[in-house]
């Protein structure tokens, strides 16, 4: 390399280890004004408007504080109504960074990472996999600070928090996992239209902000294959962790690690308690078949889900019939569609039990984001034997609308953004023949 573009080269890369000085609006005196428009590092420039990288916009269709201390609703007017709207490829809070991927010199090269099988790790990059996950919960995120309970009182004092990037992520997944109401409607981020398209985002929030943490940037979230298997066979020392009768996992550095946000499900419906500090508790998989629902879904129930025709079905919740979101998030038999019951994701996260048996805590498992990567894959398959499908327009519950806001992300993204090929966002699958 000439020395000229290695010099380039370094400016790249410091400039964008700099991008994420952050956090820059969680502070009372932002929230007041209702702004984030954040200086870009290159230019001193609110949103890097002097280098053309964006501006700062006010946000339309916003909701307004309310009465209810229940943030998510009008997302993110709550907090703010001025953000950046960054232009061409580039991304971040303050438009410093790049959107995803999009990388290099004015964020024109495109970015693709292909999120492997697990199973065809090598062992160095297993282990790999494993240290980039451990320093993802160990290391303050530089980016997002979290908006929790001081105590653990009802309508204690919230404040802004620091957290390990992997807890922002379990935190922000705890957080849609609230139901609305009493009446239990269906969640943000799940029993209904937005399910495959909010994991989506979730996946490529943690998987930037894990590569943010480490500086790997080639890091990737690998794919555990559930479908097909006889028990989780990821569930091993040199991964995840084995787990003995009790729960507990026995080995792996993942026995070390305590749930984050876990102790306010009190009130799994109400936002008068949300992540109070708390030690939380030890990870916990039982991995056996439920007498009622059986063991992992089968390789023929994979292959009934993707195909399915409709995307979604009238009344876009828990009980919508022949249906390939409510057949891949679990909700009926994909081989029989008339059928409702315990199937697909769901059964896996009922097989595995303790932590990743329970919405609310879910997220806290580290196995998650590969149990997660898998639906992913299937939602990313159906999108390519069905190009000519459209995010569903009809009676569809509040935040899984086509133009809802994805809650609580920032930068702000609409749930129709994602029902496109993940080519886009900057990652692949492999799929075998
Ligand atoms: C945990 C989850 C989920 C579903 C279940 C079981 O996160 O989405 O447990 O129904
Ligand atoms: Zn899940």
């Amino acid at each position: 390399m000439a020395r000229a573009s290695r010099v380039a080269w370094l400016l790249l890369y410091l400039g964008a280890a700099r991008a994420q000085i952050p956090l820059p609006c969680a502070d009372r005196a932002h929230v007041e004004a209702g702004e984030c428009c954040p200086a870009f590092w290159g230019d001193g420039s609110p949103c890097g408007s002097a280098s053309g990288r964006g501006r700062c916009r006010e946000v339309g269709g916003l909701g307004g504080r309310g009465e209810r201390a229940d943030f998510r609703l009008g997302w993110p007017g709550y907090f703010f109504r001025w953000l950046c709207w960054c232009a061409g490829n580039y991304g971040g809070a303050d438009c410093g960074e790049c959107g995803f991927g999009w990388r290099g010199e004015g964020c024109r090269e495109r970015h693709l990472a292909v999120r492997r099988e697990l199973a065809n790790l090598t062992a160095g990059e297993r282990r790999r996999f494993v240290r980039n996950l451990q320093a993802s919960k160990v290391t303050l995120s530089k980016r997002y600070a979290v908006y929790a309970s001081e105590a653990s009182a009802p309508n204690s004092r919230r404040s802004f928090r620091r957290e390990s990037a992997f807890n922002v992520a379990t935190w922000v997944h705890h957080l849609t996992s609230k139901t609305l109401d009493e009446d239990g409607r269906p969640f943000y981020a799940h029993r209904s239209t937005a399910f495959p398209v909010w994991h989506r985002l979730f996946l490529l929030f943690l998987e930037s902000e894990i590569r943010n943490v480490t500086a790997d940037d080639s890091f990737f979230i690998p794919v555990w294959t559930w479908a097909g298997k006889g028990g989780c066979d990821v569930c091993t020392r040199d991964l995840f962790g084995s787990s003995g009768s009790d729960g507990h996992l026995k080995d792996s550095i993942f026995r070390s690690w305590q749930t984050f946000c876990a102790d306010d499900d009190a009130s799994d419906f109400g936002m008068d308690v949300i992540c109070p500090p708390a030690s939380g508790s030890p990870i916990l998989r039982y991995n056996t078949a439920d007498p009622d629902f059986g063991g992992l879904p089968s390789l023929a129930d994979m292959q009934a889900c993707l195909g399915m025709e409709a995307f979604d079905s009238a009344p876009y919740g828990r009980t919508s019939l022949h249906a390939f979101r409510n057949a891949l998030e679990g909700n009926i038999n994909p081989q029989n569609p008339d059928q409702i019951t315990a199937a697909m994701h769901n059964l896996v996260h009922i097989f595995c039990g303790g932590t990743l048996g329970s919405v609310l805590h879910s997220s806290n498992d580290p196995l998650f984001p590969s149990l997660h990567a898998y639906v992913d894959k299937l939602f990313e398959q159906w999108l390519r034997m069905n190009p000519k499908s459209t995010y569903p327009e009809g009676q569809i519950p509040q935040g899984h609308r086509a133009r809802d806001r994805i809650v609580p992300f920032l930068p702000l993204w609409e749930n129709q953004d994602f029902f496109h090929s993940c080519r886009e966002f900057g990652y692949d699958y492999v799929y075998e023949e």
